[in-house]
């Protein structure tokens, strides 16, 4: 079958829209590091409406930094691909071309730095996921053993990570006499503008304080909250794809319906008009970010862990089972959404309701393994953040211990059939060893996983209570099973 590309985008049929726009005559205003599935659905999409309505200097030059997968995807698209939208009532398709280039980091680094360089990148942005911070995630600071921080620290020039790209670009922007660029972080992260400046600092103050100094003064580093759930690609989704395409697009991204970006007003040298496409230009950003990471990104880890162990492959397919998804409301209602200081006139009865139809979607098949990936770098704003505020105000954490209980449960590394879990986390070998050296006592796990400081700050690892009440949750899971202890933990809670 035939690719989809520029030649073949007149033969699509009729009803799949497309870019409407002269693509030859765009230029690259934003270089993104990390495009994954999820940039490709959301930031792409907003950016693709702004050069459909005429702003031309704003499209994307996509960079991964590890993989040439996207590229592989990509080139022989020319960088068109189709954004699959998938609800309750079906999928509707269309092609976005707001992604001109791809470039892959690790093979040629001067490419992407040349570009971040260029005059016309006014805007750097990222969704290169928590670890990609390099940071340590309890305590927000750079990892300064992190390999990919030692090599950037000895070749400022040919970075690996994304902060030192982000640096070396700002660099040569800075020797050249020009403005910054505006990092914007699009990650999961607290504070993501904040976070990603800190870091950025860090790293220059240790090869380059004139710069550092520079980048205090000239840089801004908008936050952004970012929402959309988007599950990996499949095979079978591109198969689907294809024979209603009648053309083969490996670079199709799924998503659900829903879309939110909400971004900090403050850009060093301008930005595409992304309001007149939906998203929010706020002066805070933080109660978006907390609403969302508590409450969305919470309720899936808890989701993720528990629904797996109870044999789940989807989150639909944990919402379809009557007592988890009650577990995940109870969650939002008893322990979550009280932490909360909303955004003005929100409505968070609403907001939750959204969530509970959204995570229940029956067009997505996303993966609760995919969603468990990476939870020592996602715990810590997902659910112990939570967790203190609970504990400061002298309150319950019944929920959110089950949650870590399940977490404990699923690192450990073997299902409750006694198969091999495939556990994707860059602490997954300490997770392992916390989890065995319990030998199967509730209270010695947690024990052991408390001590690891990259996850649990001295204040929360040190309280009692959050001690007890993850120890009687894991008890449970260890003595009864998943399933069961999902059911005495509601029986308990509502009677
Ligand atoms: C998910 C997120 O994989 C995960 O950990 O919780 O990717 C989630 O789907 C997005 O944040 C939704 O905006």
């Amino acid at each position: 079958m035939r690719r989809l590309n520029e030649a073949t985008l007149k033969d699509l049929p009729a009803e799949v829209p497309r870019p409407g726009y002269d693509r030859a005559a765009c230029t690259v205003g934003i270089v993104h590091l990390g495009i994954g599935a999820f940039h490709r659905a959301h930031q792409a999409v907003y950016c693709d409406e702004r050069l459909a309505a005429g702003e031309h200097d704003w499209a994307i030059c996509g960079a991964s930094l590890r993989s040439p997968a996207v590229r592989d995807q990509l080139a022989p698209q020319d960088g068109l691909y189709t954004e699959a939208v998938s609800g309750p009532e079906g999928e509707n398709l269309r092609v976005i071309g707001a992604v001109t280039e791809v470039l892959v980091a690790p093979e040629d680094p001067e490419a992407l730095v040349a570009r971040l360089a260029a005059p016309e990148t006014r805007i750097a942005s990222l969704t290169v996921t928590e670890k990609g911070y390099c940071h340590d995630p309890a305590t927000g600071a750079l990892q300064h053993d992190h390999p990919d921080i030692r090599h950037d620290l000895q070749q400022p020039e040919r970075p690996k990570s994304a902060l030192g790209l982000l640096l070396a670009g700002l660099r040569r922007r800075r020797a050249a006499g020009l403005a910054p660029f505006t990092p914007l972080s699009c990650d999961n992260l607290p504070h993501n503008g904040a976070t990603l400046r800190g870091l950025l600092l860090e790293l220059a103050e240790a090869n380059d304080p004139a710069l550092a100094r520079w980048i205090e003064a000239e840089v801004p580093f908008p936050a952004t909250m970012i929402d959309r759930i988007v599950p990996a690609t499949t095979d079978a989704d591109r198969d689907r794809i294809a024979a209603r395409l009648g053309l083969r697009d490996e670079g199709a991204v799924i998503c659900e319906p829903f879309l939110q970006w909400v971004i900090e007003n403050r850009f060093a040298q301008g930005r595409p008009r992304w309001e007149e496409s939906g998203a929010q230009l706020v002066d805070d950003v933080a109660p978006y970010e907390e609403m969302k990471l508590r409450l969305l990104n919470g309720s899936h880890s808890l989701l993720a862990y528990l629904g797996y162990l109870c044999g789940h492959k989807t989150i639909a397919a944990t919402m379809a089972d009557g007592p988890l998804r009650r577990l995940a409301q109870v969650f939002m209602d008893r322990e979550a959404g009280p932490t909360l200081s909303m955004p003005p006139g929100a409505d968070l009865e609403g907001y939750k309701a959204d969530l509970i139809a959204r995570f229940a979607n029956p067009g997505l098949q996303h993966r609760t393994w995919q969603i468990a990936m990476d939870g020592s770098q996602k715990l810590p704003q997902r659910l112990l953040s939570t967790a203190r505020d609970r504990l400061q105000a002298g309150a319950p954490i019944d929920v959110l211990a089950l949650a870590l209980a399940g977490w404990m449960r699923y690192t450990g590394g073997r299902d409750e059939q006694g198969q091999a879990i495939e556990v994707r986390d860059p602490l997954a070998p300490m997770l392992a060893e916390a989890f065995a050296s319990g030998e199967g006592n509730a209270a010695e796990i947690v024990a052991g996983f408390l001590k690891i400081t990259d996850v649990f700050d001295p204040g929360l690892a040190g309280d009692p209570r959050l001690a007890d009440a993850v120890s009687a949750a894991l008890q449970g899971v260890l003595k009864k099973g998943t399933a069961a202890t999902v059911k005495d933990t509601l029986t308990r809670l509502e009677g």
